[in-house]
């Protein structure tokens, strides 16, 4: 790889497969003419050993076809690009961005960018190197347009906002969570939903609130009414707000959050739990039922020798399961955990299809330090879409987890399949997963959200499952007041002839809904 300095020119390999001897020679005389030079210096060079190249130049579009030119694991490192983007660079004088020239089938290449943590952190690595920085500043575009994002704080729509996952008004925030919460659990949903708003809100302004802020800003922004500002200046004032002292200390909240947080468990139940007399886990525990040692399927190979189970018999998880792990589902997973996880499914998932591409979304990929679940988004390039390909590798892939003995639970859902056109082309399993134990971890069980996406869903699909869930909201709201679309994970489509777009990025999602991009550790909009 280049050393630091910002002179050093992008070694450009070409594969010569695929490609006819008139484009050889164009390419290699592209990569020579003059325009390559400022300063002296070429911005260019073609490199004669494709692992010592930054940039792979080839036609080949599947990813087996590559691997006899280059081990897969030194080519997710590098950028592999069509043969246009030597023309276009060309023609620019410069290394363009290598968004649009992804040479494997698009999705598969995504894996550059999308696959593993560790790969991501490899790809971000390989492109915040300073000579891509000179070249190519687009491909650095997060910086600049978090900036500019930065600058909306004022608007009405968190998808328009940048919101860090903390931010300087954290404690204010805390307070308001209360009341949201509240809220929500007493089923007052519009209310809630007002906090909520006020709350994302929040979480975009730069400043930290003052008085000095307070009538030139504060009063302001949208969705504040009199009565948050009331709240907002109560705590400006005091450092608290009251109510939200007297609703944390309350039997009543204390028991419906502990309820609603339960697997299954909404505020409705909640409430009725609380209306039979029930106040804790443990007497939500004896309503249900639950044993010490209850009927929790055994995790571990055994279950897979014992008949009783078989493949389509993996048990579905309920209430009652959720109970029974609770302690262990209401421990936070760190984000190492989450990546262990993660590379053990992809392991899997790989050996059932080597295609295979993944990202791992919800809180993590929005830089959560804990997590309550893991979310990852699978996605099958060579999938078709009808017929139930997208469900069947999901089964098969669950399968195999469960033979592996790390996956005791799960249940299937079809999402978002409201639509004909986008019937089959996504599905969800919920599962409670472990990792096998060693020396590092526990044997805690972990709910594990798989979502298995056809092609043309897999971008959406990141996009609607990093969440935040107001950030999600406010970009369904979007889509279809501004731009006559309907967004959700499922697809993206226009609205008067239901049109479905075939995204190439997530990026590209969000210019098709003209919006500037925001970085996923931008799109915490909520407490
Ligand atoms: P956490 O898991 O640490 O609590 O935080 P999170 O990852 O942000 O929350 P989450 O509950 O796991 O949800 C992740 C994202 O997935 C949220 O933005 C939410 O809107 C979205 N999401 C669900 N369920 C579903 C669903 O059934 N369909 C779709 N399309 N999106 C969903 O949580
Ligand atoms: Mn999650």
């Amino acid at each position: 790889m280049g050393g630091p300095h910002t002179t050093d020119p992008l070694k450009v390999y070409i594969i010569q497969a695929k490609l006819d001897q008139d484009t050889i020679i164009e390419l290699h005389n592209l990569l020579e003419r003059d325009k390559y030079y400022y300063n002296g210096s070429a911005k260019f060079t073609l490199c004669n050993d494709i692992n010592e190249s930054d940039v792979v130049v080839t036609a080949i579009k599947m990813r087996k076809r590559l691997e006899r030119h280059i081990d897969w694991e030194i080519a997710k490192q590098k950028a592999i690009v069509t043969p246009q983007w030597l023309r276009d660079s060309a023609q620019a004088g410069k290394a363009i961005s290598f968004q649009d020239y992804a040479a494997l089938s698009e999705i598969n290449n995504s894996n550059i960018i999308h696959d593993s943590p560790e790969n991501q952190s490899r790809a971000s690595q390989f492109l915040s190197r300073p000579s891509f920085q000179l070249f190519n500043p687009s491909s650095l575009e997060e910086e600049p347009t978090n900036e500019r994002v930065k600058a909306n704080w004022r608007l009405r729509y968190a998808c328009k906002r940048a919101s860090p996952l903390v931010c300087k008004n954290q404690p204010l925030l805390v307070e308001l969570g209360v009341l949201y919460r509240a809220r929500e659990l007493e089923g007052l949903e519009v209310n809630a939903l007002g906090y909520e708003r006020a709350i994302a809100v929040i979480k975009s302004y730069p400043n930290l609130i003052a008085h000095e802020n307070f009538e030139t800003d504060i009063v302001h922004l949208p969705f504040l009414g009199e009565k948050m500002l009331f709240k907002i200046r109560e705590y400006l004032t005091t450092g608290r707000i009251q109510e939200s002292e007297t609703t944390r200390a309350s039997q009543r909240f204390q028991s419906l959050s502990a309820f609603s947080s339960v697997y299954g468990v909404g505020p409705a139940t909640a409430r009725k739990l609380y209306d039979d007399g029930l106040r804790t886990i443990d007497d939500m525990k004896r309503y249900y039922d639950v044993q010490e040692d209850t009927e929790v399927p055994q995790l571990g190979a055994n279950s897979v020798t014992n008949d009783l189970i078989r493949k389509d018999q993996i048990p579905n998880l309920s209430t009652k399961v959720g109970l029974a792990l609770y302690e262990d589902l209401e421990t936070p997973i760190p984000r190492s955990e989450v990546e262990q996880i993660h590379d053990l499914v992809m392991q899997e998932a790989r050996y059932l299809m080597p295609e295979c591409i993944s990202t791992v979304v919800g809180g993590y990929r929005r830089g959560k330090p804990y997590c309550n679940d893991v979310d990852i988004v699978i996605g099958c390039p060579n999938i078709q879409s009808g017929g139930n390909q997208v469900k069947a590798l999901g089964e098969k892939l669950i399968k195999r987890l469960y033979d592996r003995g790390v996956l005791c639970l799960s249940g299937f859902h079809a999402q978002d399949s409201v639509r004909g056109a986008h019937l089959n082309l996504l599905e969800k399993a919920m599962t409670i997963f472990a990792l096998p134990k060693n020396a590092v971890h526990q044997r805690v069980h972990r709910r594990l959200d798989l979502i298995f996406a056809a092609p043309e869903t897999y971008w959406t699909a990141i996009i609607g499952w990093t969440g935040s869930k107001m950030f999600e909201r406010d970009l369904r709201l979007w889509a279809k007041v501004e731009m006559g679309m309907k967004f959700d994970s499922s697809g993206l489509t226009r609205r008067y002839d239901s049109k479905l777009f075939m995204p190439s990025s997530e990026r590209h999602v969000f210019e098709i809904l003209g919006l500037d991009w925001i970085d996923p550790t931008m799109r915490n909009a909520d407490v």
